[in-house]
């Protein structure tokens, strides 16, 4: 049985959609670092940065940092369809989910967290790195949609998403990175919206 540390609206999201492509058995653990609780206190022994998502495994290995959980899990159950097959596909694959999770989910923490990358920043100096990691982080998905579309890592119109697609989906859902998209990348942005149908349908 996998256990999920998670919670709604994370990234947990991405990673138990997979789950679900998996057919894996798992059970959710409510935690994150600013809801109090038991699940929290149990999230910081097992990863220290108190993030989610953080998977522990069957075995009792702990996971953290959603590419690299995706991948294990595409590895380990080939059959989801969150990994190609093929060793050139799943190359490409692999690209845009450490794409995603070092240049797009990071510039999300410095969004949340300003004050982390900035230690006793005035809030004018706060509200400035804020405003210039979002558009880093805005221009960060027009590279993704320009270089990864129409490759292997982008396919929205599969039946299953595989791994990209999953987190994309919901890793644009933060900071106003849709609302720009819809702008910017139209189609690009039309085609999350249909990765949102997919997982739903996984999810319900
Ligand atoms: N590098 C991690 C980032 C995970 C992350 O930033 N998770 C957020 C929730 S979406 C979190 O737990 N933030 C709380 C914190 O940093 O205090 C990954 O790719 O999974």
């Amino acid at each position: 049985m996998y256990t999920l540390f998670g919670a709604e609206g994370s990234g947990s999201a991405a990673i138990e959609i997979a789950l679900k492509y998996c057919g894996a058995d798992y059970r959710l653990q409510a935690a994150s670092s600013w809801e109090e609780g038991s699940g929290r206190d149990e999230l910081r022994r097992i990863n220290p940065l108190l993030q989610v998502p953080t998977l522990v495994l069957p075995d009792g290995t702990v996971l953290t940092e959603s590419a690299a959980i995706l991948t294990c899990l595409g590895l380990g159950f080939p059959a989801s369809g969150l990994l190609s097959l093929d060793p050139s596909e799943r190359a490409i694959q692999l690209r845009g989910l450490v794409y995603i999770a070092s240049n797009c989910y990071a510039a999300i923490g410095v969004i949340d967290y300003p004050e982390r990358w900035l230690p006793g920043g005035n809030p004018d100096q706060l509200q400035q790195l804020v405003n210039g990691a979002r558009s880093r982080l805005y221009g960060h998905w027009d590279t993704f949609s320009d270089v990864f579309g129409g490759t292997a890592a982008w396919r929205p119109d599969k039946p299953k998403p595989g791994a990209v697609e999953i987190l994309a989906c919901v890793v644009t859902r933060w900071a106003g990175t849709r609302e720009y998209l819809q702008l910017s990348r139209s189609d690009f942005h039309a085609s999350l919206l249909d990765i949102d149908c997919h997982v739903a349908t996984a999810l319900a």
